[in-house]
């Protein structure tokens, strides 16, 4: 079975500290074409598990920005085996589009033999079947800034080069302390390394808490890149991170703040409804038998508050700046009843 960062061990656990790889195929899409892929309507997939939190980024930008029709979507089963990511939940196990079982066939294509693990999100070139990128750091700042001539009217701005130094600084925290330090925890082969990293987390939620009591979003009163990423940790914290990662310090559900902060993006179109809580449990819990061996899924935490009033409007601000809110999701992409609250 893969592994979730294609380092720590199949099960997620093995004698080394946990680190995360580096993206190996870093092409990146622009509306240049100067890594010879450019932007164009149609000519791209996006391979993503709803589970994983650094693919969701990119189903949450997409959302907003209006791509749904530009860049079509292949969501894998939630469970890989040891081929990895597969497409089991589609007709006959293939994706209907690239007609592949595994997304491990698109990444041969690109490369044979490559040594790496398959990892989404991913993204692939649908006339020739191979994959040109898996840079989930990049995937979505480009959706943002290179893929502009295809998004819907009235798409937010959620890279503004006015804001791009606080945006980057907030981003790198949040991408140290809380979205691979959720993981650095939950994979911790040592009592110390575990100790440092769930401190690590709550230190940076705390210090983040007054910022966001402050104002609607990360960066100001309007959403960004940063908020995307935050939200992706925090949909998932109180269900996966808090047991299964043992970052048990508090729910997030006991912290004001921090728990209307996420209710409000849940409740914003574009976020919660790209969240499948039935993937996000039963991925952590099944494939990482290295930290949960018996394969056994929660029955918890209840969902039901997930849609509770968060009040956060009071604070003000414009959430897409001078956009407006995307419209509902694409028949064919809602997630199913058993992952929603
Ligand atoms: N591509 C990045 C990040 C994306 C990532 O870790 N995705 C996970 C799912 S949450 C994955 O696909 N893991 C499978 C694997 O690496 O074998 C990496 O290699 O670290």
């Amino acid at each position: 079975m893969s592994g979730d960062a294609g380092t720590a061990g199949n099960s997620g656990y093995g004698r080394k500290p946990f680190k995360r790889s580096k993206s190996h195929f870093a092409d990146r899409i622009t509306a240049d074409g100067r890594d010879g892929w450019p932007v164009e309507s149609g000519r791209y997939r996006l391979v993503v598990s709803r589970a994983c939190p650094w693919a969701s980024r990119a189903l949450v930008s997409r959302r907003l920005l209006g791509l749904e029709d530009a860049l079509s979507l292949a969501v894998a089963d939630p469970i890989q085996d040891d081929r990895s990511w597969r497409f089991t939940l589609d007709p006959d196990g293939h994706d209907p589009v690239l007609g592949i079982r595994y997304l491990g066939e698109a990444y041969d294509r690109r490369e044979t033999g490559y040594p790496g693990g398959v990892s989404v999100p991913a993204i692939v070139d649908v006339p020739t079947g191979a994959l040109v990128t898996n840079d989930y750091q990049r995937i979505t700042l480009d959706l943002a800034t290179e893929w502009t001539a295809l998004h819907r009217p009235g798409a937010p701005d959620l890279y503004p080069e006015a804001r791009r130094d606080e945006i980057d600084e907030v981003m790198a925290g949040v991408y140290e302390d809380v979205n691979n330090g959720v993981y650095r925890a939950g994979f911790a082969t040592g009592q110390e390394e575990y100790e440092a990293a769930c401190a690590g987390v709550f230190r940076r939620l705390e210090e983040l808490a007054p910022r966001l009591e402050r104002q609607r979003y990360l960066v100001g009163g309007t959403l960004t890149e940063a908020d995307i990423r935050l939200f992706t940790t925090l949909v998932r914290f109180d269900a996966v991170y808090h047991g299964h990662f043992k970052c048990n310090r508090w729910k997030l559900a006991e912290h004001p703040v921090l728990w209307a902060y996420v209710r409000d993006l849940f409740q914003t179109p574009g976020f919660g409804d790209t969240v499948d809580f039935d993937h996000i449990k039963r991925h952590y819990h099944q494939v990482h038998t290295g930290i949960n061996p018996t394969a056994i899924v929660p029955l918890g935490p209840d969902l039901a508050g997930w849609l509770t009033p968060h009040h956060r409007e009071e604070l003000g601000g414009r959430p897409f700046g001078d956009g407006t809110p995307p419209g509902p999701v694409r028949a064919d992409e809602e997630v199913p009843a058993s992952g929603r609250p």
